[in-house]
């Protein structure tokens, strides 16, 4: 039976518009689960959005809306965002589902049943748009000596009744954890910053809220909600299926293999997270991959500023291909990037049309002109042409994997890039339309080889730019279920389709040259 993966975004706080930064993670965890889908793993990818707490009940007050429309209204564009982005999810979950409740609060049963949930006051600084509590020596200070969180916002001391969890009793079980699995928390940078704040101690954590009521209710507790953060991790959960550990997907997907999310939120996910599913007496997750932010043009994206990409703008002006590959290709995934117009137009002019797409419309016009369409075989190769086979099977079967399995997709596509460079330079050394009058035979090699580098070359691409790959990949008469990994290592397809009576139709170009929309620069 397939090896199954369990993959998840974060889920975004509806309270507004998806940007970019919310597409950038949908795209990176989207082409990580088409790639080990393609590998033959039973994936399941889940996304979805956080709809409870504070800044939700917050950003509703301010529309004159109920936090549940709110909800339904932008739940809804994100979910637009992943179809019109090609995003292949199996689950968008929403926490506002009964099913949610129902696991959440079963998660809470857990952890209180175990001891470590008890009813206190909680005095401290909480920051509303963080949704978090911070240690005053955490604060810094901004204008007018206003006290800030880490993450710059505005904290405000505040007291309540509050259920808690008993974080600090894990602190020693966690560095345990880190100490054993080293791949638990990545890249190494975030592993080392989690570490070291486990290290100064764990302070317990508040978990409820009695000062509004948009949440998950405390079991047994009238007037509390949980803390959204209680019941927002525990949407990783939901979607296999808990409380029922019975069921067919928990059993076959739990504990998920990767959980995507970004540099803000990794405390939350690598020292929380664990901390309640010990408590609760669940296996833990086996990776937490915290990636950077996108800058626009190297400035944090703000709306006063009036810089946040809208992505579906982006993509309708350049394409959403263009914008998958320019987004993996541009971003050391783990470190912060940037992205403007001029960036998305020169890199996917450069790399997509001018080297990929042109090779793959030059060879296949040959075909077309030079042998009617058909797909020339037999005939002698030369050293040249194994050199050339052995770059693009080595590119396609071992590098573009091994970086594609360890996340560095700028380095996995550079691999693929690459390949794609030898073959350029081959077809300008074999000069394949001179050989038609001199040397038809050879010609006919030339070709074939080529058309053979093609069809690899854009299944591995595949993850990342799904639909232009499948374009080409149908021009070349390449059947579905031979777009994977296992097809690559198979020594007769070619043959096959050659001599399946396949013709090639006159290309259709996949990478248009793109041009800089007129207001930009
Ligand atoms: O944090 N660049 O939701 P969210 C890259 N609901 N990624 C970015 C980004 C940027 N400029 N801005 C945000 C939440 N993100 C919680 C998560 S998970 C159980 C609950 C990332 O809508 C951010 O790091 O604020 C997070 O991973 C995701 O987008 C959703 O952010």
């Amino acid at each position: 039976m397939a090896d199954p993966f369990f993959i998840t975004t974060a889920i975004s706080y509806p309270n507004g518009r998806p940007h970019i930064g919310h597409a950038y993670e949908a795209i990176a965890t989207d082409a990580i689960a088409r790639f080990h889908r393609q590998q033959g793993r039973d994936v399941f990818f889940m996304t979805g959005t956080d709809e409870h707490g504070m800044k939700m009940a917050q950003a509703a007050r301010s529309r004159g809306v109920e936090p549940r429309a709110l909800a339904d209204e932008m739940s809804s564009y994100f979910k637009e965002m992943d179809d019109a982005l090609n995003i292949s999810y199996d689950r968008f979950i929403r926490t506002t589902e009964p099913a949610h409740h129902a696991a959440s609060q079963a998660l809470w049963e857990a952890m209180k049943a175990n001891g470590d949930i008890y009813l206190g006051r909680y005095e401290g600084w909480y920051s509303v748009r963080d949704e978090a509590f911070y240690d005053e020596k955490e604060l810094t200070e901004g204008e007018g000596g206003a006290k800030l969180s880490p993450q710059g916002t505005p904290v405000e001391w505040t007291v309540e009744e509050s259920w808690f969890f008993r974080l600090s009793a894990y602190a020693d079980r966690l560095l345990a954890h880190y100490e054993a699995h080293p791949e638990f928390i990545q890249p190494d940078g975030r592993r080392n910053e989690v570490m070291s704040f486990v290290r100064g101690g764990l302070s317990d954590l508040s978990i409820s809220r009695t000062s509004f009521d948009w949440g998950v209710a405390v079991p047994g507790s009238p007037g509390h909600v949980m803390y959204v953060w209680v019941d927002a991790l525990t949407n990783y959960l939901t979607g296999v299926g808990y409380p029922d550990t019975n069921s067919e997907s928990y059993r076959k997907f739990w504990p998920a293999d990767l959980h995507i999310i970004g540099k803000d939120i990794v405390r939350f996910h690598a020292v929380y997270w664990p901390a309640f599913l010990m408590s609760a007496g669940l296996p833990l997750p086996g990776k937490v991959f915290g990636h950077g932010f996108l800058l626009n043009r190297g400035e944090k994206m703000s709306k006063s500023v009036g810089n946040v990409a809208d992505p579906l703008e982006l993509a309708a002006a350049f394409g959403v291909d263009q914008l998958r590959y320019f987004l993996l290709r541009e971003v050391s995934f783990g470190q912060d990037g940037s992205y403007s117009d001029e960036a998305i137009v020169t890199r996917t002019n450069a790399e997509l049309a001018n080297s990929f797409g042109n090779l793959a419309q030059r060879v296949l016009s040959l075909l077309v002109k030079n042998c009617g369409g058909e797909l020339p075989y037999g005939g002698e190769q030369t050293e040249d042409d194994r050199a050339l086979l052995a770059r693009v099977s080595d590119a396609c079967r071992v590098e573009v994997p091994r970086e594609f399995e360890a996340l560095a997709f700028s380095h996995g596509i550079e691999a693929w890039l690459r390949a794609v460079f030898a073959c350029n330079q081959y077809v300008d050394a074999q000069a394949p339309w001179a050989l038609k009058k001199t040397d038809p035979e050879r010609m006919r090699v030339v070709l074939a080889t080529l058309f053979t580098c093609i069809r690899d070359l854009a299944i591995t691409i595949s993850p990342v730019i799904p639909a232009s790959a499948a374009r080409l990949l149908d021009q070349l008469g390449v059947p579905d279920a031979e777009r994977n990994t296992n097809a690559l290592s198979d020594i007769g397809w070619y043959e096959r389709l050659a001599k399946s009576g396949f013709t090639l139709s006159p290309p259709q170009p996949v990478f248009p040259r793109l041009e800089l929309p007129e207001s930009a620069g």
